[in-house]
């Protein structure tokens, strides 16, 4: 169990989850959670939580965890190892590749969900002491066509505004975000600007998001549009009094050609229609809203980074601001929507391939700056391998040695099947983690480092506003489980670089971090922060958030930047720069659909944390594709069926959601379901490893694909208290449920082969319904103090159960007479179990619940609130509320 720290009762820290970066409050309960509030005096949340956040207490459990070491032995097995042995094979086996092949056969794969010390550390050793730039992270599939575009428009990687701003601002532009169920909190504050002021949503978004259902107008452009759609703007806006000739003057070059190449790519609003696949009016409104609102703000997230034409996206989103002079004033600005919770603090410390720490590049003086800063021996001179790249040279067996740190690349990259190969060929693969079983510790590694888990990490992560908050440990560190940075600092250390790793800390890593910053910097590069270069233990301890810049006499840090032009340009000028001329994403003959993939609210990636919840897992229950319903038709696709989708890359089985706000032509499946969760749910290997050609970042948004049912004989669902292995063959989906796990289940099993599989388990004592002709098979499986073990349901197909009525027994120490006579009917003696998939998470509310109020008369979000408390406490499924309240018939 879980060991809480002595005292204070109470830890500040911060959120592990989206880049909204929200301070949570947590305190240990003694039992291995923890209690668990938003930080009321936290600037980014003020206090809020969405669905995730409030459930991170129900997280914190061991089960699942890595607690000590593992190396592969020579009997071909990993085996329990101390620190010293897993070390020292690290540190042996870094020099033979090296040695045998040069410093350029070492990589690095990182995360943005690792503290910044951490990444500091990572990026110290391998581009400053090992000699490569082979290191690169899961940012690269995430935010580095925004970090591109900023490049490119600004000189710098800089978000210019503050959160505040969506408060202050009377127009909200998002562009391929999902914010409503991806940063819930920022959600809930442009609301507050809504009821406060009046602002207006536009949602550019291929497909009718939860999001989009809340916008005042919705854009439902096609896939890869956007540069178009602003070039448009641009055009629009160059002629129109919203111009700012004065700024565009005096803080900017490259106006004219800009305007030039926006003028012969979309004209007008017809011709932006047309090549956009919208209707002019309602790009004619955006176009004046656009030009009508000063106070604008324009967020972008994934929709536009993970694009073949992203860093363009972003700089035809800039090039609007730019024109507009609506640069880093209250309520104004182009706003990075940064997805993990440290993606900047990555950035940072030069978390990617092409950079150096402290925002610096590889230019020959950047790189002899940071070899003096750091005395390194072995300074990494030219860029390393962007992410897919890196892989690609791993499948080639360039790269002999590779150490993955917080991110699950078997699951997350592109064509990831061809990434689980090229895993498995190294000759030293070194995995850091939090859990003992992912799809990245199935691949093979050598060795296995146990790293701290949120609630014992001890460091900084910065937040889409610039934001450096402290996450404090509120947990002791369990087993033999140590931050990275130490894990780091050891293998330098054995390789004979102890001296310049002698941190005692994270405050010590922090500290030098904050100095290289400042490090003949003098207002030259955008990250300063040498105002902490010398903080002391205690300050460090009690650090309060703060945006950067923070030079040197400026520790209170900066809310905006560039109102007054002052970009990091050499010229100090921003530049407009011209997208390429992209058509939008196509789909082929044999593939005849785009394959788009995302997030759903309440899963966090591939699962590892939010599937412990049973709560957060009850929202969505298995991985599913949604499916406009005329393109479903004629494939005769039905609501909760089965269908295949392939691409030229693989394929996946997934349950099919028939949604009329998808675009025809268009699929849309989650990225949460891994090997470890489901049989087929894997879309990983099915995106194209195709990439923007200045990010690097792969076009996760639109792969070619084709979709044809799956039809499975028999299918139903098995419960079980204990983690099961499912039968060869079967398609499964798991999801935690309270006190166990289920699965949904589909394929050729027949009562037969179930009874066998049941008989395999070997329960103490088992109650059968078999009906051979239907092909029925019910079977409930009893432990020795007679709770129920395991359950399995199935059935032909089309005619499946839920198991809501049962689920209940998992957490019950008996199962009362009357419950073993109903229970093989699939109900429970006297009680009429809530069904349907849960809405609100934090009260535990059904959809049916929902539905059955606002037919009794409940006729807004507050009246549901008001009789079932759905909605009321992070309100991540107000959206969904009021979508019911539109879409249910209320009877006369
Ligand atoms: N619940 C939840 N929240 C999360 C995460 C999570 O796993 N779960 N992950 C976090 C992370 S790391 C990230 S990066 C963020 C991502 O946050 P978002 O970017 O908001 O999430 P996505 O669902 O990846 O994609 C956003 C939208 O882009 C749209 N889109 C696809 N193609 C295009 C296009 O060509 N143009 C436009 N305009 N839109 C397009 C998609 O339809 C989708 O609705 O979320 C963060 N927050
Ligand atoms: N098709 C498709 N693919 C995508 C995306 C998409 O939209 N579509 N989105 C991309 C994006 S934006 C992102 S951010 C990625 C996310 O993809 P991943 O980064 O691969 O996903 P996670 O599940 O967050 O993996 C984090 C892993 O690190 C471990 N971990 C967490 N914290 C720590 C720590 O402090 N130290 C260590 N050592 N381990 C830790 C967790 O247990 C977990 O196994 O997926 C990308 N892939
Ligand atoms: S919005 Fe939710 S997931 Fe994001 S930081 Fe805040 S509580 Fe965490
Ligand atoms: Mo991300």
């Amino acid at each position: 169990m879980n060991a809480p720290l002595a005292s204070p009762p109470s830890v500040k820290t911060t959120c592990p989850y989206c880049g909204v970066g929200c301070g949570v409050k947590a305190t240990p309960d003694g039992l291995g959670g923890a209690l668990v509030e938003g930080d009321a005096a936290h600037p980014a949340n003020l206090g809020r939580l969405c669905s995730k956040g409030a459930a991170l207490g129900e997280t914190v459990g061991l089960d699942t965890r890595l607690l000590h070491p593992l190396v592969r032995g020579t009997d071909g097995a990993l085996a329990r190892a101390s620190w010293d042995t897993a070390l020292d094979r690290i540190a042996d086996g870094l020099k033979t590749v090296r040695d045998a092949h040069g410093p350029g056969a070492i990589a690095f794969y990182l995360s943005g969900q690792l503290l910044t010390e951490d990444y500091y550390a990572a990026n110290k050793l391998a581009k400053g002491f090992l000699g490569t730039a082979h290191v690169d992270t899961n940012s690269r599939l995430c935010m580095s066509s925004s970090v591109a575009g900023h490049k490119r428009g600004f000189g710098s990687d800089t978000v210019p505004g503050s959160y505040e701003d969506l408060e202050a601002a009377d127009l909200i532009v998002l562009v391929g975000s999902n914010t409503a169920w991806c940063h819930p909190v920022l959600f809930r504050r442009m609301e507050a600007a809504r009821k406060a002021r009046g602002t207006k949503f536009v949602v550019i978004d291929p497909r009718r998001t939860e999001t989009a259902a809340e916008a005042d107008l919705h854009l439902p452009l096609a896939h890869g549009a956007d540069a178009l759609l602003f070039s448009g703007l641009l055009a629009h806006l160059a002629q129109s009094p919203a111009f700012d000739a004065d700024y565009v003057r005096d803080h900017t070059t490259g106006f004219d050609a800009a305007l030039a190449h926006a003028r012969a790519m979309a004209p007008d609003a017809e011709a932006t229609a047309r090549a956009c696949g919208l209707a002019v009016e309602d790009v004619a409104r955006f176009f004046a809203l656009f030009t009508d609102t000063a106070r604008t703000v324009t967020c972008y997230s994934q929709g536009v980074n993970q694009s073949v034409a992203g860093t363009d996206k972003v700089n035809a989103i800039l090039n609007c601001h730019f024109a507009t002079g609506r640069m880093g004033r209250e309520g104004m600005g182009p706003f990075s929507l940064t997805g993990q919770p440290n993606a900047m603090g990555g950035r940072e410390v030069g978390g990617l391939a092409n950079q150096l720490a402290a925002h610096m590049g590889f230019s020959p003086e950047e790189v002899d700056r940071v070899r003096r800063f750091w005395d390194a021996p072995h300074m990494a001179t030219r860029e390393g391998h962007k992410a897919v790249d890196l892989f690609a040279a791993i499948g080639r067996g360039e790269i002999k040695a590779l150490w993955v740190m917080g991110t699950n690349p078997a699951v997350s990259l592109p064509e990831a099947d061809g990434v689980r190969a090229a895993l498995k060929g190294l000759d030293l693969f070194v995995l850091s983690e939090n859990v003992v079983h992912n799809d990245t510790a199935a691949c093979h590694p050598h060795v296995m480092l146990p790293a701290a888990a949120w609630g014992e990490k001890d460091g900084t992560v910065t937040n889409s506003e610039r934001r450096i908050s402290r996450q404090r440990p509120f947990l002791a560190l369990p087993g033999a489980v140590k931050p990275n940075w130490w894990a780091l600092a050891q293998v330098a250390s054995r390789l004979g670089f102890g001296a310049a790793f002698a941190w005692r800390g994270p405050a010590d890593i922090f500290r030098e971090h904050a100095a290289l910053s400042g490090f003949e910097n003098a207002g030259s590069r955008d990250f300063d922060i040498s105002a902490f270069a010398d903080l002391s233990d205690t300050a460090y301890q009690d650090f309060t958030p703060v945006q950067w810049p923070a030079p040197r006499g400026r520790p209170q840090g900066t809310p905006r930047l560039f109102a007054d032009g002052g970009y990091f340009t050499a010229d100090r000028r921003a530049r407009f720069v011209s997208p390429a001329p992209v058509a939008a994403a196509r789909a082929s003959e044999a593939y005849p659909f785009l394959l788009n993939t995302g997030r759903i609210r309440d899963q966090w990636h591939t699962m590892t944390r939010t599937g412990l919840s049973p709560r957060l897992g009850s929202h969505i229950l298995a991985p599913f594709v949604a499916v406009h319903p005329d393109d479903a038709a004629p494939l005769g696709l039905a609501d909760g069926g089965l269908a295949r989708v392939s691409s030229a890359h693989g394929a996946a089985v997934l349950e099919v959601k028939i949604d009329a706000g998808q675009k025809r032509g268009t699929l849309f499946a989650p990225i949460h379901w891994s090997g470890a969760t489901s049989s087929h749910g894997r879309v990983g290997p099915l995106v194209h490893a195709v990439t923007d050609p200045f990010s690097g970042q792969p076009d996760s948004k639109a792969t070619p694909a084709t979709l044809a049912p799956f039809t499975a004989p028999f299918e139903g669902f098995v419960l079980s208290r204990r983690p099961l292995a499912m039968p060869q063959g079967l398609w499964w989906a798991r999801a935690a449920l309270e006190g166990g796990f289920g699965w949904r289940t589909a394929g050729s099993l027949g009562p037969d082969e179930w009874a066998q599989w049941v008989k395999a388990e070997g329960p103490a004592d088992v109650a059968e319904l078999v009906d051979g002709p239907s092909g029925l098979y019910r079977a409930a499986a009893f432990d020795a103090d007679g709770r129920l073990d395991f359950a399995v349901f199935e059935g032909t197909a089309g005619r499946r159960v839920a198991w809501d009525a049962l689920k209940g027994l998992l957490k019950e120490d008996t199962v009362s007479t009357a419950d073993r006579r109903t229970l093989l009917a699939g109900r429970r003696a006297g009680a009429a179990a809530a069904c349907g998939p849960l809405v609100c998470a934090c009260f535990g509310v059904p959809r049916d619940a929902i539905v059955g109020a606002i037919r009794a008369g409940a006729h807004d979000a507050a009246m549901v609130g008001e009789k079932l408390k759905a909605g009321t406490n992070c309100g991540s499924c107000l959206p969904e509320i009021r979508r019911l309240l539109a879409e249910t018939t209320v009877p006369a």
